[in-house]
């Protein structure tokens, strides 16, 4: 995302005297940025303007780039800190070019990469992971060659013709062992799941899709780096392994369903799915980290009309209802239709002050549900969970009422108990909150019962 990231300092000889106010902000976010510089304390000098201009134009083309990104620019006040009445009129006039051109025409360099010829196999796998990318060529790539295609939830690529069970089905070792890939094609930042990541290594050959100068390849399996990919030209989609992997997703998702159905009370997979296949088209969804974006990698249906994004850098549950306010203006500033975000507790209270907006601030279009699970719910599926000192170190309950978040907030607040309600609870506009409560080791089980199942379900067909 392109970001220009302004910060205001104190001038250079405050720094570093034990002046009020003054930490080191020289390289505050270190490479995470595309461009960093100091920007020189305001003098009433001509020339100035030329500066600025010309310091912001290049600030937005970085950010603008090839590889867009945050850029940062660290600008130091003396004081007075606002114009004064009598002050002397600036030397120079302030304006930019005539016709509001910019100081500096920086032209887009031109990058459409040839496609490479993908080698003609039958095992081949698409792996679509988080990024921003146009997911259609991967989807065409997918049906052309008949190679299945595994996308996590933020590719947005898992619309018709992508899998829905992969996650499951990557964890049963001996559907793996029937299905060595020869090929995969992977785009954006595959990692979500270690099944996934495990599934990468056993890949004879692995051409990552990406900018040579910064492709994701988290476990070192890349064999090659291209621009663009095109399907082989013998291609043939009608081939055993495609047949097997839609066998194996028919059942996974049978078997998923059949579970997830059991029960009328909103399991926290139940809601995932159920959530992702209710939104309008048009809409927006934020995933927060943690187990919202897993369950939905876990049992999210195909389709198409959503837009998916979330926080998957750092995977970090801070800002998340900042994030989520800010995606759903942007949506719908964009023409985009409502905005919903699925959230855990602790990443609601990371940002509770995320849901205050002023009296002048533009109001989004949001309904932020969070799952309730009192705690860290992810803890409770990992190795940690048998820990003595597990609730107090990971599961770490506080009893927040959610209700009160949002009396303190004045916002609309719905409880919601039961899938049949979903529909009901999601009505409303404006910022609000809609809470689902569930027990975390509960949830831990069922998601091992959904294993187990399609496990079992998939059994018939590795045999
Ligand atoms: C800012 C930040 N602090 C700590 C973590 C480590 N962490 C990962 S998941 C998690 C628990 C999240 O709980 P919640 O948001 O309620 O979601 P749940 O696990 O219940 O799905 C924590 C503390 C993190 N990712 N980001």
């Amino acid at each position: 995302v392109p970001l220009l990231v302004l910060t205001a300092d104190r001038p250079p000889e405050l720094r570093g005297t034990g002046a009020n106010q003054t930490v080191d902000q020289i390289g505050l976010y270190g490479p995470a940025v595309r461009f960093f510089t100091e920007v020189g304390v305001p003098e009433p000098e001509a020339g100035m303007v030329a500066y600025w201009r010309s310091l912001a134009c290049r600030a937005w083309a970085a950010a603008q780039g090839a590889r867009p990104g945050p850029v940062h620019l660290n600008l130091a006040f003396r004081e007075p800190l606002v114009p004064e009445e009598d002050g002397r009129p600036w030397p120079e006039p302030l304006e930019g070019r005539p016709g509001q051109r910019p100081w500096i025409d920086v032209a887009p360099r031109p990058h459409e990469p040839e496609p490479v010829e993908l080698p003609a196999v039958e095992r081949g796998v698409v792996v679509c992971g988080d990024g921003d990318y146009d997911p259609v060529p991967l989807l065409a790539l997918s049906a052309r060659t008949g190679w299945p295609l595994l996308a996590e939830p933020t590719s947005n690529a898992r619309r018709t013709g992508a899998l829905c069970g992969y996650r499951q089905l990557l964890a049963v070792p001996e559907f793996v062992a029937a299905h060595e890939p020869e090929l995969v094609v992977s785009v954006g930042r595959p990692g979500l799941s270690r099944q996934l990541l495990a599934y990468l290594r056993r890949a004879a050959r692995h051409v990552v899709v990406g900018d040579p100068a910064a492709f994701a390849d988290p476990v070192r399996t890349a064999t090659d780096v291209v621009g663009a990919v095109a399907a082989p030209r013998s291609a043939d989609p009608d081939t055993a392994w495609a047949a097997s992997w839609a066998r194996a997703e028919a059942a996974a998702r049978a078997a998923a369903d059949r579970l997830l159905d059991a029960e009328e009370a909103l399991t926290e997979l139940r809601l995932a799915r159920d959530l992702a296949a209710h939104l309008p088209a048009g809409s927006l969804l934020f995933a927060g980290s943690s187990m919202p974006i897993r369950d939905l990698d876990a049992v999210m249906r195909p389709r198409c009309g959503l837009r998916l994004v979330g926080n998957r850098g750092v995977s970090g549950i801070d800002g998340t209802v900042s994030t989520a306010v800010g995606a759903a203006l942007a949506h719908q500033a964009d023409g985009g239709g409502e905005a919903f975000a699925l959230l855990g507790d602790l990443a609601l209270l990371h940002d509770q002050n995320g849901l205050l907006l002023g009296p002048q601030e533009p109001r989004p279009d949001l309904a932020v549900v969070v799952v309730n699970n009192d705690g860290g719910g992810i803890f409770s599926g990992l190795e940690q969970a048998g820990h003595p000192d597990f609730e107090r170190v990971f599961g770490t309950p506080h009893g927040v009422s959610v209700e009160q978040v949002a009396a303190v907030a004045d916002l609309p607040y719905t409880h919601l108990e039961w899938a049949a309600d979903l529909p009901k609870a999601l009505l409303g506009e404006g910022l609000r909150l809609v809470e689902v409560r569930t027990d975390r080791a509960a949830s831990a089980r069922l998601r091992r019962a959904l294993q187990d199942a399609v496990a079992e379900a998939v059994a018939d067909t590795v045999r």
